[in-house]
């Protein structure tokens, strides 16, 4: 049965597009649309209206079709078809009108919209740029300006803004947006309302500045580095300002189809599904029931504890942050209060909201007050000793049903569950600093975590705007194990002939949002220092992997708060400059350890530091720490700086090729040893068997 059907009420031919979960624009669609205009053409009606059931309108081409050959009709094809109609269309429009979604409704002579719509052309985030008219009759109906910002931001705008600027003919308060929609679509049959064509409008050249582009282009060229897409978005509007539609339309499809058809768009099309999967637990029901999770304690005050708080906060669930006494909870407290202030200061939210989210979070110093919580999260000092000490309290105070939940990055959460009498409740909550900012959350369900449990975790994680992924107890979860992996790589690079900046420099020019000793001076050499006092020498590794920011910590270069680290820091602005004698604290210290250091190809750089990453996060999927290698991806695009466009580690190394990354790695292993270059069973079995990652993933659900 066709997704779109049509029937005349009140002498108006109503097309309905019902392609759950979000009517996609798929081929059927395509198709079905196309017939139903031409039919419509020869009826009785007066004029056509096209709406959607559902929760949303059209929200944009059917992504999942990008990666297949392309069918007729193409969506540019069947929107000139909309728009060439000789019976007047108006679309109505709910929920979101995303992508091809909103270009569907901008080539209808008419829009209306229930105030609560939301408007946008999102493609910029795909890799992709609008490629069904979106680039032509946006500035042609809003302006130059208007349209750069909707179509390079990706964000969508609400329903009165979209009037405010043209885009939209008419909002209705909320109610019933059929009948609203029809008495609309009556009341222009009845005015003799022209055919109102976007296409056929002109962009008055006066109404903005020449310059506008190379702008645009310089900002995007930063904001969103290395990316063709946008480049390519301003191309195309400025050539809607300067060809006739039909040349314009061509611009915009040669730039679409090339768009399509790059890595960069098969990359963020990648997460973007992997992020949707990632909250698909395999061995979890769907109708696993939830625990009713209405508030929240935090144990520790610090940063990490406060920017946790500021999460629930957020969504408007009371929280309690409990600390040692009260010069500790006041200062916590008083954090927090700082940074809501300031974001209202910079008109990111109301003062009112601000107050509002400041007086949802309390503070004790008595355990005895987290007697009626749902759930608690501790986020004190990782050491199992005081992890101990939090757990048998929170044992003894906590309700039955409450959940235990541990921010530890890399203790192990069996153990911490054993400190109660309830290992069922405890779970794992690993948020990434800044807390309050970063979108992942590794859930880490231990062997006794029950399902219930888990559920509610990954619940709530949506409810604060999360991005969940589901880890499973080892050292550092699926992100810090691999991070291990790469930073001990960073370490001998540098012992083996590379600069602090050139490292930095190979990363960023590759996409990662920091260099690694850039980060490493932002989270303070001090932090992770006191973490390797806590190893064994084993556990440590070879001494070349951390020699460096041992020596550093001990001269008092602790990173950016103290003025210096692997670069050197201006107190007042804070900005970095390379210090050459860290140069010769490296050579100094491969001397001693016998390594005459060489230069190295900033190619050298990506491929050792990439590689560590990949042959980790294949043993991670090998021992079942991640679920699929996607939720890896989303793992390390969201919490750690990996270019999206990329689409995350594993996918980078399909890209590259499973027997190429293979070969590499043994090859380090021939050129350093196996204590770091031993590649994974799994891809070695994978590249003997000749088999696909995807094609293993499937034979082992
Ligand atoms: C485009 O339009 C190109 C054109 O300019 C030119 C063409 C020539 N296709 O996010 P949710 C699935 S590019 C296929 O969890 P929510 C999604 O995978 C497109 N599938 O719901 C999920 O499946 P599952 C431009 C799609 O309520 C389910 O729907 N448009 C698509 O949190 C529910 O999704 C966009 O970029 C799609 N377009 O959010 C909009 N969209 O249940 C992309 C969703 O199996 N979509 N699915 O996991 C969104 O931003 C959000 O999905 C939306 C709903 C806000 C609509």
């Amino acid at each position: 049965m066709s997704p779109v059907s049509y029937e005349i009420i009140e002498n108006i031919g109503i097309i309905t597009i019902d392609n759950p979960p979000v009517n996609a624009l798929s081929h059927a669609v395509r198709v079905g649309l196309v017939e139903t205009v031409h039919q419509a053409q020869n009826d009785e009606s007066d004029a056509l209206l096209l709406i959607c059931t559902g929760k949303t309108f059209i929200a944009g081409a059917d992504i999942s079709e990008f990666g297949k050959p392309p069918q007729e009709p193409f969506l540019p094809d069947v929107l000139n078809t909309l728009e060439q109609s000789d019976k007047l269309i108006v679309a109505a429009l709910h929920g979101q009108a995303l992508g091809g979604g909103f270009e569907t409704a901008l080539s209808c002579h008419y829009r209306c919209a229930l105030a609560s719509a939301k408007v946008g052309l999102p493609e910029v985030n795909l890799g992709l740029l609008p490629g069904a008219g979106g680039t032509q009759r946006t500035p042609r109906l809003a302006g130059v300006k208007v349209a750069l910002d909707l179509i390079l931001s990706g964000k969508p705008i609400s329903a009165s803004t979209a009037l405010e600027d043209h885009l939209i003919d008419h909002v209705f308060a909320e109610g019933d947006l059929k009948t609203q929609a029809l008495a609309y679509t009556k009341g222009l049959v009845a005015q003799k309302a022209p055919l109102r064509r976007a296409s056929e409008q002109e962009i008055d050249q006066n109404s903005f500045d020449g310059a506008i582009f190379d702008q645009y282009r310089k900002t995007y060229a930063k904001k969103l580095r290395n990316q063709n897409s946008p480049q390519l978005i301003v191309d195309c509007v400025e050539a809607a300002t300067k060809e006739n539609f039909t040349d314009g339309m061509k611009i915009e499809r040669d730039a679409f189809l090339q768009c399509r058809a790059s890595d960069q768009s098969a990359g963020l099309r990648h997460i973007f599904f992997a992020e949707r999967q990632a909250a698909k637990i395999k061995d979890l029901p769907r109708d696993t029931a939830t625990r009713d999770i209405q508030s929240i304690a935090i144990i520790g005050a610090g940063l990490m504890g406060g920017g946790i708080a500021m999460n629930f906060a957020n969504a408007g669930i009371p929280v309690k942050m409990l600390e040692i006494n009260d010069d500790a909870l006041n200062k916590g407290l008083a954090n927090v209060a700082k940074i809501y202030r300031s974001m209202a200061a910079k008109n990111r939210i109301s003062p009112k909201e601000s107050e509002k989210r400041i007086a949802l979070i309390s503070g004790t110093t008595d355990y005895n007050d987290l007697q009626d919580v749902d759930l608690v999260i501790e986020a004190v000092f990782e050491s199992i000793e005081v992890k101990k000490d939090v757990f048998t309290k929170l044992d003894q105070v906590c309700k039955d049903g409450a959940i235990l939940a541990t921010n530890t990055s890399y203790l192990d959460i069996n153990e911490i569950a054993q400190f109660t009498k309830r290992p069922q409740d405890v779970i794992g909550l690993h948020f990434f600093s800044p807390a309050h900012i970063m979108k992942l959350l590794e859930i880490v369900r231990a062997d006794e975590t029950v399902d219930d449990v888990m559920a509610s975790a990954m619940a709530l994680a949506r409810k604060i705007k999360k991005v969940p992924v589901q880890a499973r107890v080892c050292y550092g979860f699926i992100g810090n194990r691999m991070l291990r992996q790469y930073q001990r790589e960073v370490q001998m690079c540098l012992i083996e002939g590379a600069s602090p900046e050139q490292i930095d420099k190979s990363m960023m020019d590759w996409g990662m949002a920091m260099g690694p000793l850039m980060v490493a001076d932002l989270a303070g050499l001090d932090i992770s220092y006191k973490a390797r006092q806590a190893l064994s020498d084993e556990q440590k590794g070879d001494p070349k992997s951390y020699r460096i920011p041992d020596v550093l910590f001990e001269m008092g270069r602790i990173g950016q708060k103290s003025g210096s680290g692997y670069y050197i820091y201006d107190p007042q602005t804070k900005a970095r400059t390379a210090d050459p004698s860290v140069n010769d604290i490296i050579e100094r210290e491969a001397a001693a350890f016998g390594v005459t250091r060489k230069a190295m190809s900033d190619e050298e750089v990506l491929n050792r530091l990439s590689l560590a990453l990949i042959n980790e996060g294949f043993k991670i999927l090998e021992e079942g720490i991640a679920q699929r290698a996607s939720d890896i991806d989303v793992v390390y695009c969201f919490g750690y700086g990996f270019p999206k466009y990329r689409g995350g580690p594993m996918l980078f190394a399909q890209t590259r090729g499973l027997d190429k990354v293979y070969q590499d790695i043994c090859a380090y292993r021939e050129s350093h040893g196996d204590l770091y270059w031993t590649p994974s069973k799994l891809l070695q079995n994978l590249v003997e068997t000749n088999t696909s990652l995807s094609d293993w993933e499937e034979s082992t659900q």
